[in-house]
């Protein structure tokens, strides 16, 4: 639908960026922090760990004032279970909360708001050895660490994310590190796991609501609208099936509190339905987000599977989007691909929006979008990623066109602030505004270099979006 005149973007836009703990601070074993799931994970060879990541730990109150220099009007950033219950659960690390005290402080002392995700992959391990998300104790651990963030922070963070893309985690956990690579068919085992965070989450949601009755709390997926191959019925299907599977199954739970009900029969024919206690569906049911927040980085398209043949992925090639007789991935001939082969496509981008306002009639939040590539530091301290302001003015330009096709849009974190180590393909493939001068395994100086995108993202808050394109 072509528009007349744009909708201005809304006056207290939240303009954003994204980190998260383990891919950013460093400082893995500092100050009583427990190891997560991920400090124990086996690393990609030759790729950076995330023992010293961009020591953030250590930088925050520079890191701040690079980010309140860029203009920032909020910032999402995760909090380590494990650095406030080294075991998930148990006695209270006070190190770690005064960490986050500072952290908040810093932020609200420069004027930018703190949005908090409360899970962010890094389960706890030592609940991982008892069982992690397949044992139900780990819902009341989840509990009690939310009843502690909020009594700790809730006097001056307002905006709460539950669990970061939960979705990943059950679809592609070996790729990021939260499911042993080991296990055979682990399908039936993380849909258990799925039903105990859809409850952990809906408990939190509840929660936050009674005792910070001003605060706002949401899930956190990756959404990415699903397209057919083509217009045969068959591929139709199999785009609605895995739709289905992707990205309402998660958010028809936390908005709803129900399965989604193709899912549901999918997980019937495959035997992977979970085991439930009578009271789990008042649970999901008696939660309601006051905001979706969700991560975009590209559209996927499927098309009908052919049983014989093994699913294949769409460029990461440690992403396999396919399930016999499902769905099968294939890649879109109408879209490009970044140096990591991840498709770019700003129009799903604006169709994924309104397709989560149309269902959910919530108000929405971007909370990443970015473009992973090999950045150059060149002489004198200069970094010219007009690749990526290419990429995010034109997210940015379908944003506003959501807003003008009716979506209720009040922010856009993009990731990443600063350079992090990416989940499986470490440091060199960057995200930032700010460039952290280190490499996979040679850690130079880590100083923060401004590159050219952070000068156009600073002008596109300060205009408030009304200058987004490249031109300056
Ligand atoms: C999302 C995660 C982030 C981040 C991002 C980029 O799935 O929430 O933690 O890493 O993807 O992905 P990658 O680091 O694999 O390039």
């Amino acid at each position: 639908m072509n528009h007349k005149t744009l909708k201005p973007f809304p006056k207290d836009f939240l303009w954003g960026a994204s980190t998260s703990a383990y891919q950013f601070e460093g400082a893995w074993n500092e100050d009583g922090k427990g190891p997560s799931v991920i400090d124990k994970a086996l690393h990609p060879e030759g790729t950076a760990d995330f023992k010293v990541a961009s020591d953030h730990y250590h930088r925050y109150k520079e890191d701040i004032a690079l980010l309140a220099e860029l203009g920032l009007k909020a910032y999402r950033f995760s909090i380590a279970w494990t650095r406030i219950y080294p075991n998930g659960t148990g006695e209270v690390n006070r190190k770690g909360i005064e960490f986050y005290n500072h952290l908040i402080n810093e932020l609200i002392a420069h004027g930018i708001e703190p949005i908090v995700t409360m899970y962010h992959f890094d389960l706890p391990y030592a609940l991982e050895e008892k069982g992690g998300w397949s044992n139900r104790e780990t819902i009341d651990a989840f509990e009690r660490y939310a009843r502690t963030l909020f009594r700790e922070f809730g006097d001056r963070v307002k905006y709460w994310l539950t669990i970061n893309e939960q979705n990943t985690m059950i679809l592609h956990g070996s790729a990021i590190g939260t499911t042993d690579p080991g296990i055979e068919d682990p399908r039936k085992m993380l849909y258990q796991h799925n039903h105990h965070m859809l409850l952990a989450q809906a408990k939190a949601m509840k929660l936050c609501h009674e005792v910070l009755p001003n605060a706002k709390i949401g899930p956190a997926p990756n959404i990415a609208y699903v397209y057919p191959a083509s217009s045969k019925p068959e591929d139709v299907l199999a785009a609605q099936t895995f739709n289905s599977i992707r990205n309402w199954l998660y958010l028809d739970a936390a908005v709803f509190g129900r399965y989604n009900s193709t899912v549901w029969g999918y997980m019937e024919e495959k035997g992977y339905t979970p085991h439930m206690e009578v009271e789990d569906m008042d649970i999901l049911a008696g939660a309601n987000p006051d905001f979706i927040a969700f991560n975009y980085y590209n559209s996927i398209t499927v098309k009908a599977s052919e049983e014989e043949k093994e699913a294949h992925s769409t460029g990461d090639e440690h992403i396999v989007i396919g399930e016999p007789g499902v769905y099968q991935g294939c890649s879109n001939p109408y879209l490009t691909t970044t140096e990591f082969g991840w498709e770019v496509d700003p129009i799903g981008f604006r169709i994924t929006l309104r397709e989560l306002y149309d269902r959910y009639h919530l108000p929405l939040i971007v909370t990443e979008n970015g473009l992973g590539a090999y950045d150059k530091l060149e002489d004198g301290d200069v970094i010219n990623d007009d690749y990526r302001i290419d990429y995010l003015a034109k997210h940015l330009e379908q944003c506003q066109l959501a807003i003008t096709d009716g979506v209720e849009l009040f922010g856009y974190s993009p990731w990443s602030a600063i350079d992090l180590v990416s989940t499986h393909q470490g440091i060199n493939k960057r995200y930032g505004f700010i460039y952290v001068n280190r490499d996979e395994f040679d850690l130079k100086d880590l100083r923060r270099i401004k590159k050219k995108s952070f000068y156009w993202y600073q002008n596109v808050i300060k205009t408030n979006g009304a200058i987004i394109s490249n031109s300056k």
